[in-house]
């Protein structure tokens, strides 16, 4: 079994390689879906020598073991389910509950009110059914915001989700009259 600290490292490794920099090692991703197989995977990170022993077995326990799913083998392989700012993998749209959460910090809350959700440096725009995965998103950088997401007024004003899976949605831009920030009760 890797140590915890070992699987944040691998995992960490792997999500710049199937989700940012692939080229950089030498490794191609299927354009539609930005997958590869597990063994082409695995052939790029052994030649990192801090990954010189891995095996496939490592990287299936990377994957089991992330909370947030980041990752989905099928078959012998995998992808990144979310978060690209390499490929712009293709989703298929779909129509999500009338209400989703994404999660940010107080540093940008009155800029995100005025030009709304912008997909920054990545693909599209992540949004989720539930407040949990948004809560992880937005405390990684400051205090966190809980912003709710009209998606029916979102939808009549051009905007198109996608589901990722395990209540992840992306999206195009969202505007900020579909915006409200989140208070629980
Ligand atoms: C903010 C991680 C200024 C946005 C997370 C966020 C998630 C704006 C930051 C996943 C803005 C972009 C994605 C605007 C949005 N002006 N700032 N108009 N619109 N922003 O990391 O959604 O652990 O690219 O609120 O947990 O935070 O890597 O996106 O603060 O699941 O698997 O600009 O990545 O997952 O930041 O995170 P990001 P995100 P992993």
């Amino acid at each position: 079994m890797l140590s915890n600290a070992t699987k944040v490292s691998l995992s960490k490794f792997m999500t710049k390689l199937l989700r940012h920099t692939p080229e950089q090692y030498g490794l191609i991703l299927d354009p539609e879906d930005g997958s590869c197989t597990l063994d082409d995977l695995l052939s790029v990170l052994v030649k990192a020598p801090r990954w010189s022993e891995v095996t496939v077995g490592d990287i299936q326990q990377v994957v089991a073991s992330c909370e947030k799913q980041r990752f989905e083998i099928n078959g012998d392989r995998i992808k990144a389910r979310y978060g690209h700012s390499h490929t712009k993998i293709t989703y298929d749209p779909g129509t999500p509950p009338s209400t989703l959460y994404h999660g940010t910090h107080t540093g940008v809350l009155s800029v995100i009110l005025e030009e709304g959700l912008q997909s920054m440096g990545r693909q599209y725009v992540h949004l989720s059914e539930g407040t949990h995965f948004a809560s992880l998103a937005g405390s990684r950088r400051g205090k966190l915001i809980l912003l709710t997401v009209d998606t029916i007024s979102a939808g009549q004003m051009g905007v198109t989700f996608y589901c990722a899976g395990n209540e992840v949605w992306l999206a195009d831009p969202i505007p900020a009259s579909c915006l409200k920030v989140y208070t629980p009760l």
